[in-house]
Formats: structure tokens, sequence, C-alpha cells
């Protein structure tokens, strides 16, 4: 069971719990009900792209034991359940909708309001239709309209059933691992395409707002960023660490807060920056009513010549999860301190927050002993921000189910609940259950 003092607001009726999956690394079930390709489809093809060339035909097979995972959501007594929408299972190649896939959405949607639980839907949580991506995929600034017309199409459907209407899931990793660093499909390896992927999926959220609110009034509408704050490895590296702060964080909130890219990344990369306009960044500046964070790890930064050129440093003598990525819970509450600090912020709900670990099933049973005390340390990070005046109405554990994890392929364990990949079988971790102790303790 996690555990905070008495009066915190975690144990508010009304601080909302829930665990996030998104489709492509759930659902499988790739070919059926005319879903057409998308560009991970493609990526993971690609020899060398993903561990072991896995892939996401199968994945937990969601999309055919979706009523039983339900079923374990309600089961572990969360309030919340935070999902994506695949746009290759709404939208076909020559535009025309495909009603088999938003009868799927309609089947997930209809079981989650039998049992109560409040729904927050990504509506586009990497999976970009190949279709798009052949003609110049996020480059293409023609893929943010496409964008709203999927987004018209989803929410005129389904308007206010869905609670909370994310547009984006974590376009820093759409932009930068797709299009800057290539890790992620669709593969590109060039600055200036990271830097107008992002400015045209940052369009694409902007314009995506006024629909939202058009078709769903009584629904919250938001992005959700991921952000790793950056610490100086020593009193000389300041300068820089807050140079890639504002490179990796602020360069993707302060458009959607203030309507400008920070200053001194602009003109750091102007040689390659796209053109930006001030109708866009009116448009992208569009007021949201919640920002959703993800935040699992920090970054420890040092000089690397001269400013502002930095390099990661990795501490040797520090906690780490089977991905690598160091145990800070403090990172986590400068993070959200900082940005309350920075910005005039809507309500903040943690929208994905947990560790990777190397999990087995023995006699039945999952000790993940590190993932637990990470939720126990992250919860008490969230519950002194909000101590602190931060803003946070929420927290959902990344993920509920082990899946898909992008270039990891399966090699990587998110869930708090274990997926026996040649079974389906399902089986709650020891993290899973302290959650389910501690929301019935509420
Ligand atoms: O699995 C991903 C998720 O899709 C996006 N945020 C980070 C998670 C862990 O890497």
């Amino acid at each position: 069971m996690y555990r905070f003092p008495e009066d915190s607001k975690l144990y508010d009726p009304d601080f909302l719990f829930g665990v996030a999956t998104a489709s492509y690394q759930i659902e499988g079930a790739t070919n059926v009900d005319d879903r057409c390709p998308s560009i991970w489809d493609t990526f993971c093809a690609k020899p060398g792209a993903v561990y072991k060339q896995h892939n996401g035909d199968v994945a937990c097979d969601h999309y055919h034991l979706y009523q039983d995972d339900l079923n374990l959501i309600a089961d572990l007594g969360v309030d919340a359940y935070r999902f994506s929408i695949a746009w290759p299972r709404i939208i076909r190649p020559d535009g025309t909708i495909n009603q088999k896939g938003l009868d799927f959405y309609d089947r997930v949607i209809s079981a989650l309001e039998e049992k109560n639980i409040t729904i927050m839907a990504t509506l586009y949580h990497w999976d970009l239709p190949q279709y798009l991506d052949d003609q110049g995929g996020w480059l293409n600034r023609e893929t943010a309209y496409k964008f709203a017309e999927y987004v018209e199409v989803v929410s005129s459907y389904f308007g206010d059933r869905i609670d909370f209407y994310a547009t984006l899931n974590e376009p820093w990793c759409s932009a930068f691992h797709g299009y800057r660093d290539g890790k992620h499909a669709p593969g590109i390896a060039d600055e200036k395409s990271g830097y107008q992927a992002c400015h045209n999926l940052l369009l694409a959220h902007g314009l995506a707002i006024p629909i939202l609110r058009k078709n769903a009034e009584n629904s919250k509408h938001g992005i959700v960023l991921n952000f790793t704050p950056n610490y100086p490895a020593n009193e000389s590296a300041i300068d820089v660490a807050d140079f890639a702060d504002q490179e990796h964080t602020h360069w993707f909130i302060k458009p959607i807060m203030e309507g400008k890219y920070p200053e001194e990344v602009y003109q750091h990369y102007i040689d390659v920056m796209p053109l930006i306009s001030e109708e866009d960044m009116a448009v992208i500046s569009a007021e949201i009513d919640f920002l959703g964070i993800n935040n699992y790890t920090r970054s420890v930064i040092d000089k690397d010549g001269q400013y502002p050129n930095y390099k990661k440093v990795e501490l040797s003598d520090v906690e780490r999860t089977h991905i690598g990525w160091e145990v800070c819970p403090e990172g986590l509450l400068k993070l959200l301190t900082d940005l309350n600090q920075a910005y005039s912020l809507p309500p903040v709900y943690i929208t994905e927050n947990g560790a990777a670990t190397d999990d087995k099933v023995i006699d039945g049973a999952v000790d993940d002993e590190q993932r637990c005390r990470y939720y126990q340390s992250h919860l008490s990070s969230v519950d002194q921000a909000i101590r602190k005046g931060v803003d946070i109405r929420g927290y959902f554990a990344w993920s509920l189910m082990d899946n898909f994890e992008w270039s990891e392929g399966y090699k990587m364990r998110f869930g708090i609940v274990h997926v026996d990949y040649e079974t389906q079988e399902r089986t709650p971790k020891r993290s899973a259950l302290a959650f389910k102790e501690t929301l019935a303790s509420r």
C-alpha cells in the first residue's frame, strides 16, 4: 500500500487516480477491421530499428481482450483510464471514415461508462497513418490539417462521452525521436526536420482545440507533454543545464502557454528553424483546460566545449531502472514547482509516471519491489508539489500492463500488471495490489 500524510490531497475523493496505455502498444490486431498501416508498422519492419524486430502486430491483443482488461481496471478500483485512439483505425487513405474503428472505441467507452470510470483519450500517441507519412508525415504542414479533420470525426462522434481529450502525447518524442535523432518512427535523423516536425505537431494541437470545444463542450481539453529536468553536473554547468531545459522543456510548453518559442534556442538554431508565423503562434497558444505532464527521470548535464554545447553525464552511484533511467523523485518535485513558477498553469494531471523493471512471475505472483518504491517516492513528490501550491488534480500510472515499449520492443516492462506474451495471461504485480489497497483505503 502506498502511504501519504493523513491530510494529503491524494486522499481527496476528487483526486483522480488512473492507469494509462496507448493504442499501438497494447491493441495488436493491426490487420483487423480495416485498420490501415501506421508509421510504426513500417518502422518495426526495418532491420535494426526495434529490439529483436518486435512489432505491435499482436502486442497485448487488447483489441480482442479489452473487456477483460477493463474488468481488471475496475477491479483495481482506479477512477480513470487514459488510452489512445488509433488514427489509422478511423480515417482511411481516401479520407473516408472507418466505422469499424469508431465501433471499437465505442465498445471501450461504453464499458468504461458502465463501470463509472472517467475517460481520458489521447488523440495521437505516435501511430501516424502510413499514407500520411508517404506525403511527408509531420514534415508536411498539411498533416496538421489532416489531424484537425480526424479530431473533428472523433470528437463529433463521441462528444462529451470522453471526459478529457488530450490532443497529442509527447510531441517532443514524435518530433525529436521521430525526426531529429531517428530513434522512433519514421526514423529520420536531421536537426532541421526535428524542428519542422515539432512546429507542425504543435500547430496540429492548436487547430484541434477549438474543434474539441465545439464538439465536446462539457469535456476538458489539453495536451500531454513529457519533461525530464536537466540538472547541472557541477557549478560551471548551470548555464548549459538551463539551456537544455529551454531546448527540451520550454520549447514545447512556452508556445502553448505564451505563444512564443524560447528566444535563445531559436537564435542558436536559427539556420534550421522552420518558418514561424504570428498566426501559427496564436493558434498554438489556444487556451487549454489541463496540462498532462509525463515524467520518469532527470538528466545530468555538463559543458561540452563552448556555450551552449552540452553533453549528458551518466552518474554511476545512483539507482536506475531496467531501462537505465535514474530514479529521481526530487526531479519530479523540482519540475512541477519550477513549471508552476515559470507559467500560469491550468490544472495539471500527471498523465504518466512509472518504472521499467525486469519482472518474473514466480508461483503466480510478481514481486516488483523496485516499482513499488518508485511509485511511493514519486507519489510523495506529487503530494509535496501540491503542498507547494501546484494545482495537481490527478495521477496516472504508466502503465496498466506490460506492452510494446517502442524501440525497446517487449524487453522493457512498465506495467503494474504482468503480461505473458505467449498466453496473454495477465498477472497483477505487487505494485498493482498496492494501488488497489491504497485506492480502497481512501
Ligand atoms: O511507453 C512510453 C509511452 O508510450 C510514452 N511515454 C513514455 C513511456 C515509457 O517510455
